[in-house]
């Protein structure tokens, strides 16, 4: 096989509602969009870096920038076809890890289609259906937050996970385990705390959550092992954690009882196994984080979640939760269970919808093999 055709398309899509958390509210997803032509067939990624940097340092223009600049040319000169290859020779270049994954998910999506495979068997994974969980963003008032929990409930959500920060976790969560006494609930601060706060995180433990997400800014492994030390309630990383590294060395100190895998943040699905291998022989359990993907995205996310480690609900949702039409066919569904079905077809399983994805482009742009 040969890589004969790269395009990015720089794309925008309206949020059915609005997602706030602490370091702001976003009402419209802009990201890029990876397709890999070879010998026929096409692959697709997609890379979940934002317009600002605000969940981590890189941008849709940074990402365009190595895309373009760095690493499309040398996929092309070094003839590269595999996602290892593909990392062998991108290892070397610091960070920029969504727009790595992004390239890395469109060849893995490209080589299982040449095997005929669904990316699911080709990563290992072990289950038919995965749970599904909700993220809720701070909302403008505690009855709105309350009635959106119950219709995501309706709908069979497994686990309710929402957003805090200062103003916005005490008190919204006495209302919370106030009407809602029972369900699988958790919390993301997105780092809007500091050690400052330990007295007050230490009051979480009141509320029986499955988790606090990342209280602290990235990395802040040795404050974040100090909150857990007096904290029952279990730590789990998200945005300190941008590498197997990452992982090992906060694992050696206690900073996390569990991990959140995105694949983006991590720089791909190679090293997204490595840290759910890592996880797994240390009895931490995993689950998969969500960017408001886009149908291609979020397909790619259901394979990974269906290895074995992924053991608690994750922040995979219905395509209609975030956007009214989303680009892939057939949309992601929630079953009543709460859980969604893994793709069976070969690569992400799920169609691409050209016509959907050209409507809502900003900008493209071709590279070919010459
Ligand atoms: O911290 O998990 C996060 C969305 C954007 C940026 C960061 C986060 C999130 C979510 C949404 O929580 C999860 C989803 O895609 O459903
Ligand atoms: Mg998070």
């Amino acid at each position: 096989m040969k890589i004969e055709e790269i395009e990015l398309y720089l794309v925008k899509m309206p949020l059915i509602h609005f997602f706030e958390t602490s370091f702001g509210r976003e009402i419209e997803k802009e990201f890029i969009l990876i397709r890999i032509a070879g010998n026929g067939m096409e692959g697709w990624g997609e890379v979940v870096a934002n317009k600002l940097p605000l969940y981590s340092y890189e941008t849709n223009k940074t990402a365009w920038h190595v895309l373009k600049d760095i690493f499309i040319p040398l996929i092309f000169k070094e003839s590269i076809v595999s996602p290892e290859q593909f990392q062998s020779k991108v290892s070397r270049f610091k960070g920029h890890n969504m727009a790595k994954a992004g390239l890395e998910l469109g060849l893995w999506d490209l080589n299982a289609k040449k095997e005929d495979f669904p990316l699911w068997k080709l990563y290992g994974g072990e289950k038919e259906e995965i749970p599904s969980g909700v993220s809720i963003g701070i909302q403008d008032s505690i009855s709105q937050l309350l009635s959106r929990i119950e219709n995501f409930l309706n709908l069979g959500y497994q686990r309710i996970k929402l957003k805090i920060k200062p103003g916005w976790d005490l008190e919204i969560l006495k209302k919370v385990r106030k009407d809602f006494p029972d369900i699988f609930l958790s919390v993301d601060a997105n780092g809007a705390y500091s050690l400052k706060y330990k007295e007050h995180l230490k009051r979480l433990d009141d509320f029986n959550l499955m988790m606090i997400e990342q209280p602290f800014p990235a990395p802040s492994f040795w404050d974040h092992a100090q909150l857990q030390k007096e904290l029952k309630t279990p730590i789990c990383l998200d945005e300190s954690i941008t590498s197997y590294q990452d992982v090992e060395q906060a694992f050696k100190i206690g900073s996390y009882k569990i991990i959140n895998i995105k694949v983006g943040r991590v720089g791909g699905i190679i090293e997204a196994k490595k840290i759910h291998d890592f996880c797994m022989a240390n009895s931490i359990p995993v689950w998969c984080g969500g960017m408001l993907e886009s149908g291609i995205g979020r397909a790619h996310n259901i394979h990974l979640a269906s290895l074995p480690n992924f053991k608690l609900p994750n922040d995979i949702s219905a395509s209609k939760r975030y956007y009214s039409q989303d680009i892939i066919e057939p949309e992601v569904e929630v079953t009543n269970k709460g859980t969604i079905k893994v793709p069976q077809g070969p690569g992400i399983g799920v169609t691409p919808v050209k016509e959907r994805i050209n409507k809502i482009a900003i900008y493209k742009e071709i590279f070919r093999l010459d």
